[in-house]
């Protein structure tokens, strides 16, 4: 059971008296609010989620739904849910991954983005500038799912960009194989003046179309649900918005997957925390490691999945 007060005492004494550093409770949920020359942003210790994200001169990058519940154990709707030690639904995986699959409850996504995490470091090395680190670690009995010793560790930079460093380190003395995905959700001015450039030409998985496999014909414009597992993405993909004349680029490193996604109309009405037409305003492109871009790491190996977002106004 998490101790809310004890760990809000403890991050005002250790970070309280940082430039442009706040400590919140969102309902029962601890965050930290950073505010800085470049940006501003939000992480809640839940899950390692990074809620929002803002430039001075810009909308908000992230979308994050303003009908969260903020309750212990229920990942935010919005921002970058950290998705892991499987992507969506464990028994879609490959056979492959170490968690075990048949279980009674097996989350969504997995379970790293329902736990606590530590937070601990934040660093502000210029008035611009502000680094934070968390981590969650695993001992090898922690979890019915996943009983393996493993390390989980976030660093996040608040800055003229948004960048997520995501680590997963071995600490066991077997291999371990899973999947795993920075959920982003992106703010848009409506999804009709969006566009997604950098997938031409890739081969993508539509699991609504049986998970058959299609190619990319030039930019993707969103006009219905779209659930799809990009492969091979070797270059940077990005958000066009001509509503705000804008372009977000994600810079990627350790992923060769992508996930694009909006719920539409029919799906929207049946999620949770989603107003019935928040589809209209965004967008999720996750940063993966899905399908043939899994990850196996042998005992003490240490795999990092890096996001970078840049956002650019259009002249
Ligand atoms: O990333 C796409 C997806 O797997 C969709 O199928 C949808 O389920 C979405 O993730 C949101 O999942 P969540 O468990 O956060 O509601």
């Amino acid at each position: 059971m998490v101790d809310t007060a004890e760990i809000l005492q403890s991050l005002y004494r250790r970070f309280g008296d940082l430039p442009g550093i706040q400590i919140e409770l969102h309902k029962s949920l601890v965050a930290v609010q950073v505010e800085n020359a470049a940006a501003s942003a939000t992480v809640f210790l839940q899950g390692a989620q990074v809620s929002h994200y803002q430039l001075r001169n810009q909308p908000p990058l992230l979308w994050c739904s303003p009908l969260c519940d903020y309750r212990p154990g229920q990942p935010l709707r919005g921002g970058i849910p950290i998705c892991w030690p499987w992507f969506g639904d464990l028994a879609r995986n490959p056979d492959t991954l170490s968690a075990k699959a048949g279980l009674q409850h097996a989350p969504a996504h997995g379970f790293a983005r329902q736990q606590q995490w530590q937070l601990d470091s934040i660093a502000t090395p210029n008035p611009g500038l502000t680094v934070l680190t968390l981590s969650l670690v695993l001992a090898d009995k922690e979890q019915v799912a996943w009983p393996f010793a493993t390390r989980l560790s976030l660093q996040v930079t608040v800055g003229n960009s948004l960048a997520l460093d995501f680590g997963v380190e071995n600490l066991g003395y077997e291999g371990v194989c899973y999947s795993s995905a920075l959920h982003t959700y992106f703010a848009t001015s409506h999804i009709d003046n969006t566009v997604v450039d950098g997938l031409d030409g890739l081969e993508y998985i539509d699991t609504l179309l049986d998970w058959r496999i299609f190619h990319q014909s030039g930019p993707l414009r969103i006009d219905r649900e779209t659930d799809r597992i990009y492969l091979d993405t070797q270059q940077p993909v990005s958000i066009v918005d001509s509503g705000w004349r804008r372009a977000i680029t994600l810079n990627t490193r350790g992923s060769n997957s992508a996930v694009v996604w909006n719920p539409w109309n029919e799906k929207a009405r049946r999620l949770s925390q989603f107003a019935d037409d928040a589809y209209l305003e965004m967008l999720c492109i996750e940063t993966a490691n899905v399908d043939r871009d899994i990850v196996t790491l042998a005992p003490g190996a240490k795999h990092q999945l890096t996001l970078e977002l840049t956002s650019q106004l259009l002249g």
